[in-house]
């Protein structure tokens, strides 16, 4: 008779052969050619890596920013790779992903690896990594404000249906008389105070655009010093424009939370930090506008059992990911048992944030690793309580898990 399955590995197997819906990267539909980043130079210059990297080298930073992009990956791949052990997660990221493409990244050949990249068709590398991460399909982060992209969707793209759109709105809500500006440049007659009139540009641009890129949802990043309500614009433009536009569209408003922007510009795009957010702001939106749904992450680890606990208040509220300086093994396996102890499977784990698309590989494969963990244990433990869990059950727990619970929560909106 052959022995039964493991219940460690009958959850490995499900997590693993699951496919995910990611549901936040700054990933491009492979049509946004100049867009989509991908091979292992975009690998090594990711910012995550380029903060770590400055650590390790006395290179002035300005020596560091000229240089050009093989150059920065150069300078890199010598700090974090040779000359010191890449213990750290982004690091392990990369040998992950070089590891299951089949390249040997312990002889420390860059040219090597760099010869096989070069080798490789952009449209097939894509396919292939969504298959080697078990990827069904990615929600791009979108933004209307950026000229290089604003350019591509106003070309009218044919779309490939494994990127879908969620409509980036940091500049609207965080830089209101700049963006007024811009607004007024493309057509909307808006001023910088919430008269009736300016509401109703602001919601006739959130609807354009939501429209014009099919976005799932609408999303803003908030600084640790953001409250609701408040006297100011950010507030406003939530409440007169983003709520009633989301209840318009049937979309829930997406806030990721507690990102101090530039606490080192020198480092450009690798110097933002966290801080602690006041998640009052989140009861307060959450209680005033049931008829609004929140997806929400926070950046800080101080923030995370507080979350929780609003999302078994709020049923509106549907906590997602472990965010950039969370996505730490430690931090996800805490934050991911956390939430399964308190939410069940009513939230979703995980997103990657990938910025090139060979990270989808390692994210995943990481995450994947650290959710069955979590979830042994639990079934475990309704084992030991008399409640097996049954492949069925397994199966619509882990679907739920790895985006299902999601598209539930996003609604029907524009597909
Ligand atoms: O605001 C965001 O969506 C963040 O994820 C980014 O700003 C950040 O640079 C990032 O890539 C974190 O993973
Ligand atoms: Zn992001």
């Amino acid at each position: 008779m052959p022995t039964p399955e493991s219940l460690e590995h009958r959850v490995a197997r499900f997590v693993e052969t699951t496919p995910v819906h990611d549901i936040h990267t700054h990933l491009y539909d492979p049509g946004f050619r100049s867009l989509l980043a991908w091979g292992i130079d975009e690998q090594l210059v990711y910012h995550y890596l380029v903060s770590e990297s400055f650590r390790q080298m006395d290179l002035p930073f300005e020596r560091f920013w000229s240089a050009s992009r093989s150059e920065q990956a150069e300078f890199v791949w010598k700090a974090l790779f040779v000359d010191h052990s890449p213990v750290s997660e982004a690091c392990r990221g990369v040998l992950t992903t070089l590891h299951a493409l089949g390249l040997d990244a312990r002889h420390q050949d860059l040219p090597s690896i760099r010869a096989w990249f070069a080798e490789q068709k952009p449209d097939d590398f894509v396919d292939r990594v969504l298959s080697l991460a078990n990827v069904r399909s990615v929600c791009m982060t979108n933004s209307p404000f950026d000229d290089e992209e604003r350019a591509y969707w106003e070309a009218r793209p044919v779309r490939d249906s494994r990127f879908q759109a969620a409509l980036r709105i940091d500049p609207l809500l965080l830089s209101w008389p700049e963006s007024a500006a811009r607004l007024r440049g493309w057509g909307y007659a808006v001023g910088l105070e919430p008269s009736a009139g300016t509401v109703s540009e602001v919601r006739r641009f959130l609807a354009d655009w939501t429209l014009r890129i099919k976005s799932r949802y609408c999303m803003v990043s908030l600084p640790p010093t953001f409250v609701f309500p408040s006297a100011n614009d950010t507030n406003w433009l939530i409440e007169q424009a983003v709520l009633p536009h989301c209840r318009e569209f049937d979309q829930p408003f997406a806030l990721m939370m507690g990102v101090k922007r530039a606490v080192n510009p020198l480092l450009r795009m690798a110097g933002d930090g966290v801080g602690r957010s006041d998640l009052n702001a989140l009861q307060n939106l959450c209680a005033s506008h049931p008829e609004n749904r929140f997806l929400v992450t926070c950046l800080a680890r101080e923030n995370q059992h507080e979350l929780v606990v609003l999302a078994r208040k709020f049923r509106n509220l549907h906590p997602f990911g472990c965010w950039w300086f969370t996505n730490t093994p430690q931090l996800i396996e805490e934050i991911t048992t956390m939430r399964l102890e308190l939410l069940g499977t009513s939230f979703t784990p995980q997103h990657s944030d990938a910025r090139v698309i060979d990270q989808l590989i390692y994210k995943w494969q990481h995450t994947r690793a650290i959710l069955a963990r979590c979830l042994t244990q639990k079934y475990a433990a309704m084992a030991a309580a008399g409640w097996p869990v049954t492949d069925a059950e397994l199966q619509r727990d882990v679907t739920e898990l790895l985006g299902g619970a999601f598209q539930k929560f996003c609604g029907s909106g524009p597909q």
